[in-house]
């Protein structure tokens, strides 16, 4: 085992779970309507060796297992998502009943996200309309699971949907509008505001939203690369932040957007329970470059006004992304600072790592690390109420298909067998450590 000192002790109450998400993990592809995704997949060339999601874990059909390896890691709570296209599909929503049941009855929060990128296929985020047939979508849902379901998250990372699927392209749907993808940002926006307006409408009272955030590191202090560096912050740690939590926009970005702004804002801006921090990795940035670059493979344009830069002297994971714990601290203190009493308690919603083999210290050091970054951020004042790994299994990690390992469990995907590896005893561990 990587890690020999405890974990610090973290407050009574404090949240401990795994996450995952509904395309990435469901398969059983004929009992739901297509999304966004499945186009996306279809097309040569898109996705690393031409995978598909059409059965990744086989979640589905093998949910009680699921369940039982959740209950034996011994988690207060459970992160999954709902899949719009299988909601819309006949008789969809029994699936996450079931699975709703299943938890409960196994002692596991069931925390569901709302929106975790799997958009009906048809539907396209530069439509307004898209936000208000969400919250009719969120209304039907906790309709149904509301009884039992208690903590709500209304979207997953609406920043790399909107960068990697409109902006870029290397996500679906696939759209290469750079900045012309503001709209999209403006409109999960709303369809955050709305659905909170529908859960509160229907009795829900603990509701967040997972954001991915992380410090940006200027590549130098030369005036180039800090003003770069700073507009890379305004995309990734402001311009979903800021109207949530302040209800405006980012200097110069509201022109930018459509419809009536300042009504939209009102909506946006409603009041949270909490605030979800998915944080993976810095950043360091500098000035453009004139160059594509490619970023842990992601191809960055040269178009772009900042280029991502390497950062060394770190290990790095099997993706690419450099480890850097401290930095989960720095962007919990900077985002206490940046919005004093308009945040309100954070929980980590993502954090996690990828590599390969069920033997995997670097993950554990990986998590010992950061869940200790954690601690040094409640010490230094910040309200943090829970840390949620990702992700409970291998699965198909989006453009990258299975070739990038995440989980504490791990998948053959040929035979479906999930296999716990050592950072799921070593997590197990930690819990039994916390409860003692
Ligand atoms: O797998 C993804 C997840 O869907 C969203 N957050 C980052 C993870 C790792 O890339």
């Amino acid at each position: 085992m990587a890690t020999t000192r405890a974990v610090p002790r973290f407050p009574d109450g404090f949240l401990w779970g795994v996450s995952t998400s509904a395309h990435q993990i469901e398969g059983a592809v004929d009992t739901r309507e297509r999304s966004v995704w499945d186009v996306f997949t279809a097309e040569p060339g898109r996705v690393r060796d031409g995978a598909t999601a059409e059965v990744a874990c086989d979640h589905v059909h093998r949910h009680g297992e699921d369940v039982a390896l959740l209950a034996g890691l011994g988690v207060d709570a459970y992160r999954f998502s709902v899949s719009w296209p299988r909601v819309r599909a006949r008789g969809g929503l029994d699936f996450y009943d079931r699975l709703v049941d299943d938890l409960c009855a196994a002692g596991v929060r069931p925390v569901p996200t709302l929106f975790h990128w799997d958009l009906p296929a048809g539907l396209d985020w530069r439509e307004r309309d898209t936000a208000e047939r969400f919250a009719a979508y969120v209304s039907e849902v906790a309709g149904r699971l509301g009884d039992r379901v208690t903590k709500w998250i209304t979207l997953n990372e609406p920043a790399e949907h909107t960068l990697l699927g409109h902006a870029l392209g290397i996500h679906a749907p696939g759209l290469k509008l750079l900045f012309d993808a503001l709209p999209v940002a403006h409109h999960q926006l709303l369809a955050h505001g709305l659905a909170v307006r529908a859960l509160r409408a229907a009795g829900a009272d603990d509701i967040g939203i997972a954001n991915s955030h992380g410090p940006t590191w200027p590549a130098s202090q030369d005036p180039a690369d800090v003003e770069a560096a700073g507009f890379y912050d305004l995309l990734l740690n402001r311009l979903f932040a800021d109207p949530l939590l302040l209800g405006r926009y980012p200097d110069g970005i509201g022109e930018l957007m459509p419809g009536d702004v300042a009504a939209d804002l009102e909506v946006i801006s409603a009041p949270l329970d909490w605030y979800g921090i998915n944080y993976y990795a810095p950043t360091r940035v500098g000035a453009p470059q004139g160059t594509e670059i490619d970023f842990g493979g992601i191809r960055m344009p040269a178009e772009l006004p900042f280029s991502v830069r390497e950062i060394t002297g770190r290990p790095v994971t099997d993706f690419g992304w450099p480890v850097v714990p401290e930095a989960l601290t720095e962007i919990l203190t900077a985002f206490r600072d940046r919005y004093g009493d308009r945040l309100p308690p954070v929980v980590i919603t993502e954090n996690g790592c990828s590599y390969e083999g069920v033997d995997d210290p670097e993950r554990i050091a990986y998590l010992d690390g950061h869940i200790r970054a954690l601690h040094r951020a409640l010490e230094a004042g910040v309200d943090v109420r829970g840390y949620f790994v990702w992700s409970l299994l291998d699965n198909f990690e989006w453009a990258e298909g299975y070739a990038r390992r995440f989980g504490l469990v791990h998948v053959d995907f040929a035979t479906q067998r999930r296999t716990p590896k050592a950072s799921y005893a070593w997590f197990r561990e930690l819990l039994r450590e916390q409860r003692a």
